[in-house]
């Protein structure tokens, strides 16, 4: 395995890593065709990258690649510790802000191509990013499950350019000392859906659980269980979207109100529906990442734990 540049970056607390060079050859094709390549035979190569020992499993690695429109400023492939991500919001803000550290981004608007569409990203200072996503929109809402050990949930399936199931409610405990508990409750929530059938459109696999409740510091806090089992340290862009789209579908939230989404860490986006379009709505959100590091990820081929921690 060839070394793999990157740059190292949080948003709210949540890393990305930026792989700059040293990717696999995807070939050509759409960026959701390229996708379906890394998923199908690179495993390997994402564990290297984004487990231990040279990551862990809150990290999200940004894959630079060729964009489906050469208009674009870059197309990208997320990647987390057990697969691929549709698109990542606070991995677009890292991504931006790591562009522009190196000088290969100016501020101002951009495109970035994403395997689920292209998403307008504006840098508007070295380290505020605001972009607007992929449409989101409420799949089904009043989804009941019996969740062993917790009883009866009630949630939202969403999509906000991941699958999420939504749980809103009056709790107190979404905190960075009861991550634990949250965990296993949202893994608990995750593998109901699973044995229920519930899923987001087409039957795609709702891998994302977002619980949600009141704080005195912002509009909403949220905990959200990321595919492989990490927490978000962010208030996850994605999650936050489909929460949007939710609260437009309840008539709760209008266009243009700007909805102040804090994580269990405290860190916070601020989001607003930008416009409508029948049952989706066209999501903004802002948040700042900061660059933390820049590395040549190296792989002997002694090293039984070259391909990471599996
Ligand atoms: O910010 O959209 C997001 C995200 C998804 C998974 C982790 N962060």
């Amino acid at each position: 395995m060839t070394d793999v540049q990157v740059v190292d970056s949080h948003t709210g607390g949540e890393p990305t890593r930026v792989v700059l060079a040293g990717g696999p050859d995807l070939g050509g094709g759409s960026l959701a065709e390229r996708r379906a390549r890394f998923d199908a035979a690179h495993g390997a190569w994402r564990d290297a990258v984004v487990r231990e020992p040279r990551g862990h499993a809150a990290m999200v690695g940004a894959l630079l690649l060729p964009p489906d429109d050469p208009a674009a400023a870059a197309g990208v492939l997320f990647f987390n510790d057990v697969g691929t991500l549709g698109m990542c919001g606070h991995g677009t803000i890292g991504l931006l802000v790591t562009l522009h550290h190196l000088g290969h981004l100016a501020l101002g608007e951009h495109r970035i191509d994403t395997p689920v569409g292209p998403v307008g990203a504006t840098l508007l200072d070295a380290r505020t990013v605001e972009i607007a996503n992929v449409p989101a929109y409420r799949h089904r809402a009043g989804v009941a499950l019996d969740v062993p050990g917790y009883g009866r949930v009630v949630g939202d399936v969403a999509w906000g350019g991941n699958w999420f199931f939504l749980v809103h409610g009056d709790r107190r405990d979404l905190r960075l000392d009861t991550v634990a508990a949250l965990t296993a409750e949202a893994s608990a929530i995750r593998d109901a859906l699973e044995a229920a059938g519930v899923t987001g459109a087409d039957g795609a696999v709702i891998d994302h659980v977002e619980l949600i409740g009141p704080t005195a510091s912002a509009d909403a806090r949220s905990f959200v269980l990321c595919p492989g089992g990490a927490y978000d340290r962010s208030p996850c862009g994605t999650g936050t979207s489909a929460h949007l789209a939710c609260l437009h579908a309840e008539g709760r939230l209008t266009p243009g109100r700007v909805w102040r989404q804090e994580s269990v860490v405290g860190s916070r986006f601020e989001a607003w529906i930008d416009a409508v379009d029948g049952a989706q709505v066209r999501p903004r959100l802002r948040g700042q990442a900061f660059v933390t590091g820049e590395a040549r990820l190296r792989f002997h081929p002694d090293d039984p734990f070259r391909f990471g921690l599996r």
